[in-house]
């Protein structure tokens, strides 16, 4: 899908969207070397699955549209963080801030922004970790940092969410009263399930032979 946007025609959105494509590369490698040193080391490895997108161009002006923001490249650039984008989800709580740590001491990234939906979650229920980090590109020009959203959340997290984004567009951003409230106590029960596996697996690392 990335590769496919900046093919596109329009050659300056084109060179716009592949700088946060090599971003959005690198940042992912960095993902992904970590995943597979951590593999190497324990099969119990922290990150479960690795997801990434390039934000869609509807997504993208809607975004700029909310944001009262005029549709210029420019302000684009300052203003939207979340371009490129990586969900990295893993076993437990705990593994979602020392994954979060991993990536975030190494010294060519840097943390923008961090959003701690885990500490304080959104009033409907949402958990997750967001961090807008930048890290740089080298161009034939020079070094580019780019931004990169990280959203980093368990299993039962990202299970949640996936659900309620896809009520949240089935009711075009408008969900009933009694559906919200389910979904309230859906986020909940993944809450409680966090934390049990969270102290089963705790148990199982002291007692395992
Ligand atoms: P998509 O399709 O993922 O691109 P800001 O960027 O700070 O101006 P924003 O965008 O509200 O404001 O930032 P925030 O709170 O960090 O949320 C950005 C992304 O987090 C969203 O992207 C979703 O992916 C996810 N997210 C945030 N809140 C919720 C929620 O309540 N439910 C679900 N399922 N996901 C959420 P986009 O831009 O909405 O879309």
């Amino acid at each position: 899908e990335a590769a496919r946007l900046i093919r596109g025609p329009g050659s300056e959105l084109r060179r716009f969207l592949s700088v946060y494509y090599f971003g959005l590369q690198e940042m992912l490698t960095k993902v992904e070397i970590l995943r597979e040193e951590l593999r190497l080391e324990d099969d119990d490895c922290p990150i479960e699955h690795v997801g990434s997108r390039l934000k869609s161009f509807e997504s993208l002006t809607a975004k700029v549209a909310r944001k009262g923001l005029p549709l210029e490249l420019d302000a684009v650039r300052e203003s939207v963080l979340d371009v490129a984008g990586i969900r990295v989800v893993c076993s437990f709580v705990s593994d979602v801030y020392l994954v979060a740590d991993m990536l975030t001491r190494q010294p060519d990234v840097e943390v923008l922004e961090t959003k701690d939906y885990i500490a304080v979650p959104k009033a409907n229920g949402y958990k997750s970790l967001h961090l807008i980090v930048r890290t740089p590109v080298h161009l034939s020009t020079g070094p580019v940092w780019v931004p990169v959203e990280l959203q980093l959340r368990t299993v039962a997290m990202d299970s949640w969410a996936s659900l309620e984004h896809k009520v949240f567009y089935k009711w075009d951003r408008d969900v009933p009263a009694e559906l919200r409230a389910e979904l309230l106590e859906a986020a909940h029960i993944a809450d409680r399930l966090d934390a049990t596996m969270q102290r089963l697996h705790r148990e199982v690392r002291a007692t395992a032979p």
